[in-house]
């Protein structure tokens, strides 16, 4: 489904978002007590999984934002800590944005972040980033200068992406990257991904079920590689350090994009000859799913 007809919920009376940039004021004091109680579960669920699972930026990001376990952040303040750490600030929106619009807002250091909370009935699934996602998975990693500036070099790359027509190559180095990356560290694998990090199932999944593929990163392979977005991911990408992401804001990807649209495209658990395996996974947990087991 398009990212436009999805988002009834942002749309004016005339069909149109309120704002031009599809930012809508995050109207803090109107959340209710109950919408606080989803964020308090939420939070301490993961609080207490993610040590020894999320990697040291991550936690050195949300020990640095001090997140109130009890509320829901409010965005003109955590604004304030990421301008001084990293230029960025939060923007509230009412889920998911035409890319353009969301490129628009990474390519200036503004973050889009759901204004929406999920349901309590529905802790574990959710069909558009909630401010969970966004705040609890994303925002820690934004305080790191190096995320902080790979994010925005996505940004400003997705915006020529849409021109050159290559979006969905380069969303897959976001997804596997952003959403569900997994870094080396020396003490043992660690995630850093949005997705995984706000995950209850996903973040204890990627790193301790024998069942998905951990390859090192290899950038066009990701841009090869199709993505599931309804269930755990097949394959997790490693990087040996983050610091690699660096590398990858710097590149022209123009050449790759051309390179990439002449070779065939992967499934998500494929396993290739040249790739470097860290662990080749069972594949178990999706046969079964398919089976309908
Ligand atoms: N909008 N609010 C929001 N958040 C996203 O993560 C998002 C989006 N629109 C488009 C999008 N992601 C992806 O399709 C692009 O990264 C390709
Ligand atoms: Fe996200």
């Amino acid at each position: 489904m398009k990212v436009a007809e999805k988002h009834g919920a942002a749309a004016g009376e005339a069909g149109r978002p309120a704002r031009a940039d599809w930012t809508i004021d995050q109207g803090w004091e109107q959340y209710s007590e109950a919408e606080h109680g989803v964020w308090k579960t939420l939070f301490e669920r993961q609080c207490k999984l993610l040590p020894g699972r999320a990697c040291d930026e991550f936690v050195r990001g949300m020990s640095d934002l001090t997140l109130d376990a009890d509320r829901i952040p409010d965005f003109r303040r955590l604004s304030e800590v990421l301008m001084k750490r990293t230029g960025w600030q939060i923007v509230a929106v009412p889920g998911l944005v035409p890319d353009e619009v969301f490129f628009e807002h990474l390519a200036n250091r503004r973050f889009p972040a759901g204004q929406f909370i999920r349901k309590p009935g529905q802790l574990d699934y959710l069909e558009e980033p909630d401010v969970f996602h966004d705040v609890f998975g994303h925002v820690p990693m934004l305080v790191n200068p190096v995320m902080a500036d790979y994010i925005q070099a996505y940004g400003v790359g997705g915006l020529r992406a849409r021109q050159l027509g290559v979006l969905p190559q380069l969303a897959r180095v976001y997804w596997y990257t952003v959403e569900f990356g997994l870094v080396q560290q020396r003490d043992g694998l660690r995630l850093y991904g949005a997705g995984i990090a706000s995950s209850f199932t996903e973040s204890v999944f990627c790193l301790d079920d024998a069942s998905p593929n951990r390859l090192g990163f290899d950038l066009e392979r990701v841009m090869r590689t199709r993505y599931r977005i309804d269930d755990f991911q097949e394959t997790y990408f490693v990087l040996d350090h983050l610091d690699q992401l660096l590398e990858l804001a710097h590149i022209d990807f123009a050449p790759l994009y051309e390179r990439v649209k002449q070779a065939s495209e992967l499934e998500p658990g494929d396993v290739l000859p040249g790739d470097r395996v860290i662990g080749r996974g069972t594949g178990t947990y999706h046969r079964a799913k398919r089976q309908g087991m």
